[in-house]
């Protein structure tokens, strides 16, 4: 890094003054974000996010899942560009930075370049990758996993909502469907800033995670087929209880989780009864096991164990079970080169840093499968995310989108 950048720092105001006006688009009840991707809300800020690129001198590029690349021109056109960026879309109660502060400080980065006039060898591109969340069309990560090759184009497009909406539908009706063959594009290397979305930054005092991991995940669909039956005229040895099967099996999910500690995760966040009457015990229950370690071993022992015993409950109570995995990456290990440039960045501006493994997915875990990749951290109040409570300090903003700024011009090489 030339002496005249030593000391490069991006406009906090700048930065702060966009992530609070992209949280005006698609707001929550209570203080946060309810932009779920392909929505009218999403549409709206992607709309924003292309003007503030344009304003910026960037051309917008968009793939045929919707994926937004805005690239500022290196000197040398024949360089693959370096990719940074994150998402845009929100969960349904979600907050104002996850995903955003990538996306922005990206943004911000490049608009600090522009600034000091500095020219860079890469092309440098600022990516919002569609439905990053996969709280409306499952699974998470659809479009960075589609660019990676991990899911077919036909694939992502039949995702369906709980309205029973596809994402190929909903991307034709906002008019964000590009026409990129999605990982067509090269990467050099692909940076991305993200809220920590749990507590050790905070509670460890650290102003910048180094993210050096990302834990691996199942998301497992379960449909247990019952007997819908009057819940007051039918005896208790007469029922086919899918709502008791799954209550056992959520307790059953627990139980493994906390057997394998430390570092093991499994919960579900979802769950339809159908017909979902009050009165009626249920005749259809689908519920998704999300469950999530470092260790690929221990993933899929997880996975095996909780699908046996669920079987066993379910024959046990005669309740139908089928399980499909809707989503799933193996424990993810970042770029060793990028990890050192996001440290030594941290070094170079004075911020305090620790090692991290990320606890949540991101498209970056896929983005890792196509070209070297890796993370930047800040943290997060309480470390409380995917809740409309979400919060950050602008220091903690700032000091991420710094060090984002300094890697990526250390990766993309300053031209004099
Ligand atoms: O599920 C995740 O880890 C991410 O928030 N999509
Ligand atoms: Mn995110
Ligand atoms: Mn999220």
């Amino acid at each position: 890094m030339p002496a005249s950048a030593q000391n490069l720092r991006i406009n906090p105001d700048r930065l702060w003054q966009s992530l609070m006006e992209m949280a005006e688009i698609g707001p929550g009840i209570a203080g946060g974000n309810n932009r779920q991707t392909l929505t009218d809300a999403d549409s709206e800020g992607r709309h924003l996010f292309q003007t503030w690129c344009e304003a910026a001198g960037l051309s917008m590029g968009v793939d045929k899942m919707g994926t937004m690349f805005a690239t500022r021109a290196g000197e040398d056109p024949d360089a693959d560009p370096v990719y940074v960026g994150s998402h845009l879309d929100t969960q349904p109660t979600g907050g104002k930075y996850d995903g955003v502060l990538g996306v922005l400080g990206a943004l911000e980065a490049v608009r600090t370049l522009n600034d000091l006039g500095i020219k860079t060898k890469h092309p440098i591109v600022v990516t919002n990758w569609a439905n990053e969340e996969g709280a409306r069309f499952a699974p998470a990560m659809l479009a960075s996993g589609v660019f990676a090759g991990q899911h077919s184009l036909e694939h992502a497009y039949s995702r369906q909502d709980l309205d029973g909406k596809t994402y190929g539908e909903e991307l034709e009706r906002i008019g964000w469907k590009g026409d990129e063959e999605p990982g067509a594009r090269k990467m050099a290397a692909y940076y991305e800033l993200h809220i920590e979305q749990g507590p050790i930054l905070e509670a460890e005092g650290k102003d910048i995670g180094v993210v050096t991991h990302c834990q691996g995940l199942w998301w497992l669909e379960f449909t247990l087929t019952g007997r819908e039956a009057h819940t007051g005229s039918t005896p208790m040895a007469m029922r086919v209880n899918a709502g008791l099967a799954m209550a056992r099996i959520l307790e059953m999910v627990e139980e493994v989780a906390m057997d394998n500690q430390p570092n093991a995760v499994g919960g579900v966040g979802q769950m339809t009864f159908t017909p979902n009457s009050r009165n009626v015990l249920p005749g259809s229950v689908v519920f998704t096991v999300d469950i999530r370690t470092p260790d690929l071993d221990k993933l899929n022992r997880m996975r095996a164990d909780i699908e046996a015993r669920a079987q066993e409950i379910c024959k046990a109570l005669e309740v139908g079970c089928t399980i499909e995995a809707v989503g799933h990456f193996d424990p993810v290990t970042f770029d060793g080169d990028l990890v050192t440039t996001v440290r030594d960045a941290a070094e170079r501006l004075g911020y305090s840093h620790l090692d991290i493994v990320s606890g949540a997915g991101h498209d970056a875990c896929w983005a890792a499968q196509v070209a070297p990749a890796t993370m930047i951290m800040c943290p997060c109040v309480n470390g409380i995310s995917h809740n409309e409570a979400e919060e950050i300090s602008k220091d903690w903003a700032t000091a991420g989108t710094d060090v984002l700024c300094h890697a990526v011009l250390q990766r993309a090489q300053i031209v004099e």
